[in-house]
């Protein structure tokens, strides 16, 4: 037995630029004169990976020997970012790591940037589960993230001639990736379609296909907790690498048929957000995934055994699903332990509720996956059947409740047509919860209404967070030697409420002042981050403001871009004197999935009065605006701290909680924004005086609808509102062509369905009170160090704890 040590101790800088020579050496194959910075970064982070091993396998151990449960969070997306700058810090080698790469002639940032991003995700979902490793990891609770390998992430965004967004593939593994290890001899099988047959009175499924999940392995490593994690990521291979006798009569398509099928399953991310999408191949991605990792937890935790006592297994770990994307994992443990060990139906729905918990993500009804049953038929019999007799049984506890028919009728998992994959997740597991405490209540009160009724102590709230060492410590490091100036020690970053020890600091002109310095400092290195990717001139003595998020209608890129248009036509018209004209730069960022037209159109809109506002001398000096192509994680990391006021301007009960707002409000931006998701709590916490609040609420909102919403009245109404849709009808930003936005002004006209019209005059109102405070650069900084004090709460450490306490209940190992 191999004897589990301790991690390996720090290494002093000259150690460890002797690691990274020896990997460049043995590993690399290129001697430290000819290593380029890509040479050097993959040899740097294969030394950081090796530092992390004991710690890794000391964690595996303690994991499957101990007694506390492990959580395994399910996730079709893992938006990590760049590693190795994250893998230096939790690791305690960023000091060693800058001298090492300088002794060997090279720029630290030039090694960090040389990392190229991997995209396993399609925005705030994706990012969360990111965070949520990095916590559990940082809080030493035993855990593996459980997902896919996509060989495609989300697509790379660029703009063409005319501002229309184009998607062109992430070639992600194209380049040397080192964090990843693909586990051949780990691996898993996972089988589809076929029938089920009866044999000595037992179901048996045959399936017609299987493809072959093979682990690749991510260390997780947590901030100075010695803890080192699995983030186990599955790729699809094919058994049948290559049809020998198709090759022999020269068919050479056919040949590798078999391999493509298989290899497809893991090929793309689906590039959607928080829409429904009924694709063949995406459940068969979820399957995949779910069914792999299930097998892999149990041949975890119940090592070389045969006939394990899997009446234990939730004691062992908790089984997180994040949306509703892994929930076919419940019926495929009921198959695993009625089929594959011979446990009776109770038993079996006994572990099985009791293993699985359901997070949901969305207010949109339509955004709930909804499977057709002849899908799930098709590609798996078994479960389809699993499901009938679940729904059945939930029939009957309902029917035993008194639960009127009607009633039942709406609660149906299984409808005869289709599967939906919420309501089982909700009866299929011990705890639902949403992601804020609006979008939580709102659950309750609309979206799964009838099961929180009938099911009440299933539902609870856990408000989203973000890690402070991602997205503060390494993304704003000026604010972060500040914050612990201030503080006196660095302990916030594992401890984020010890920011409000800022608090009294926001009184001190001195501190604001030197605050205000390390923005202004990172609104310097944005433009320079700008001008080296993406070739801009940026104004830094104008106020940063920022919107950046996917593209979707509910979160109102159009209201902004209105509203900028609105502003662009009072500087062209005189409106208001030049004197009263406070400098903007606006920076949105967003990528609209490929089939979704209006988020698209909405895109070159934004593009074309870029082109306009910024080419016209009139404006010059006075407002910019800029649609940054590709908004990912680096691009986060680098815009949020320069940024001075963010946009949350949803519509009020649609944006689950959203967690850009949150990393905003860390970073010293002053929001602006509706009552929306997690928008309410930051609010309560940073204090209504602090942020720019406007539009309506969920209860306005639901009158209005109630009451017949009719966008024209809006538009005739605020003579601000009309010029700026005109200006778009009649082809100001389309070269005369009026017809260019013409869908997109015809859906604001006629239909609307997120009120943007409605809230278009308390947003252009609003404007006169930000630009009010902006002149007052001390005042606004205090606010936006308040902000900074009092959003500790908003840590993912934060959240974690509210899952372990409500959810999971366990906790760090000892
Ligand atoms: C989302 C919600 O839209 C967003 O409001 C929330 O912050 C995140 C994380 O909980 O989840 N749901 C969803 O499908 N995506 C989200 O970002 N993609």
């Amino acid at each position: 037995m191999t004897e589990i040590t301790a991690p390996k101790s720090p290494v002093t800088a000259d150690q460890f630029a002797d690691e990274i020579r020896e990997q460049l050496k043995y590993t690399q194959n290129v001697t430290p004169e000819q290593a380029t910075a890509a040479d050097v970064y993959v040899a740097a982070s294969k030394a950081v990976r090796n530092h992390l091993a004991d710690a890794w396998f000391k964690t595996q151990a303690d994991t499957v020997n101990g007694n506390t449960k492990a959580v395994g969070y399910f996730s079709a997306e893992f938006l990590m970012g760049k590693q190795l700058e994250n893998a230096l810090l939790n690791a305690g080698l960023t000091d060693q790591f800058d001298s090492a790469v300088e002794a060997l002639g090279f720029q630290p940032k030039d090694i960090i940037d040389a990392e190229y991003e991997p995209g396993l995700g399609n925005g705030g979902l994706g990012r969360l589960a990111a965070c949520f490793i990095d916590s559990l990891a940082s809080l030493g609770v035993p855990a593996f993230g459980y997902g896919i390998q996509y060989k495609y992430g989300i697509f790379k965004q660029t703009f063409d001639e005319n501002g229309k967004q184009v998607e062109t593939p992430d070639y992600w593994l194209n380049n040397e990736e080192p964090w990843g290890h693909i586990d051949y001899n780990r691996d898993q099988k996972v089988s589809f379609g076929g029938e089920v047959v009866e044999e000595n009175g037992k179901k048996v499924w045959k399936p017609a296909w299987s493809v072959r999940a093979v682990p690749v392995d991510y260390l997780v490593p947590g901030y100075k907790s010695q803890r080192v994690n699995t983030l186990r990521l599955w790729t699809a291979k094919s058994y049948d690498e290559f049809d020998l006798l198709a090759f022999n009569r020269s068919e050479y398509m056919d040949a590798v048929k078999p391999q493509v099928k298989a290899e497809n399953i893991s090929k793309i991310l689906y590039p959607e957000d928080s829409t429904k999408v009924g694709k063949e191949l995406r459940l068969e991605q979820q399957y995949f995934f779910v069914s792999a990792s299930l097998h892999d937890a149990i041949r975890v935790f119940y090592p070389g055994q045969d006939k394990p006592d899997l009446t234990t297994f939730p004691n062992k770990i908790t089984f997180q699903l994040n949306d509703t994307h892994p929930v076919i994992g419940i019926p495929e443990l009921m198959r695993i332990l009625i089929d594959e060990y011979d446990y009776d139906w109770d038993t079996a729905w006994d572990i099985t509720v009791k293993t699985f918990n359901y997070t949901c993500h969305t207010l949109l009804p339509e955004a709930l996956e909804v499977w057709p049953a002849s899908l799930i038929g098709e590609l798996l019999p078994r479960h389809l059947e699993i499901i009938e007799k679940i729904n059945e049984q939930f029939e009957d506890e309902l029917k035993g409740k008194g639960v009127a028919d009607e009633t039942i009728e709406r609660m149906r998992i299984y409808t005869g047509d289709s599967v939906r994959m919420a309501y089982l997740a909700t009866y299929g597991g011990s705890h639902v919860n949403g992601v804020a405490a609006l979008h939580s209540q709102l659950l309750k009160d609309m979206t799964l209404k009838d099961f929180s009724d009938v099911y009440p102590a299933k539902f609870t709230n856990v408000t989203n967070g973000v890690t402070p060492r991602r997205f503060v410590k390494l993304a704003n490091p000026g604010l972060s030697d500040l914050i612990t100036e201030g503080l006196g020690t660095d302990k916030w970053l594992s401890d984020l409420e010890l920011l409000e020890g800022l608090a009294p600091l926001a009184k001190d002109d001195e501190f604001v002042k030197k605050f205000a310095a390390v923005k202004a400092a990172n609104k310097h290195a944005f433009v320079g981050f700008a001008k080296d990717h993406y070739g801009l001139d940026i104004d830094e003595n104008t106020m940063f403001n920022t919107m950046v998020k996917r593209l979707h209608e509910y979160k109102r890129q159009s209201l902004k871009i209105l509203a900028v248009i609105s502003k662009y036509a009072a500087i062209k018209n005189g409106t208001v004197s030049a004197d009263d004209i406070l400098p903007r730069t606006v920076f949105f960022g967003a990528k609209a999935a490929p089939g979704y037209y209006l988020a698209k159109m909405t895109i070159q809109l934004i593009n074309n009065v870029s082109k306009v506002v910024n080419n016209d001398p009139d404006v010059k000096g006075k407002l910019a605006v800029h649609m940054l192509p590709n908004y990912n994680i680096e691009m986060a990391q680098n815009l949020i701290p320069a940024t001075e006021l963010d946009e949350q301007i949803s519509q009020a009960g649609k944006e689950a909680s959203g967690t850009g707002n949150m990393k905003f409000a860390l970073n010293g931006a002053l929001t602006v924004g509706t009552l929306d998701g997690a928008n309410v709590e930051i609010r309560e916490r940073v204090g209504a005086e602090n942020f720019f609040l406007f539009g309506m609420t969920v209860d306005e909102v639901e009158k209005l609808y109630a009451d017949g919403y009719d966008p024209a009245k809006y538009y005739e109404a605020d003579p601000r509102l009309k010029q700026a849709i005109d200006l778009v009808a009649n082809g100001t930003f389309s070269n005369g062509d009026r017809n260019a936005y013409a869908p997109l002004v015809a859906d604001w006209l006629t239909k609307d369905w997120f009120m943007t019209l409605a809230d278009f005059s308390a947003y252009a109102d609003i404007q006169a009170e930000i630009e009010k405070l902006y002149r007052d650069p001390l005042e606004w900084n205090r606010k936006a160090l308040l902000n900074v004090a009092n959003s500790g709460f908003f840590s993912s450490d934060r959240s974690i704890e509210d899952y372990l306490e409500r959810i999971w209940h366990t906790g760090p190992l000892a």
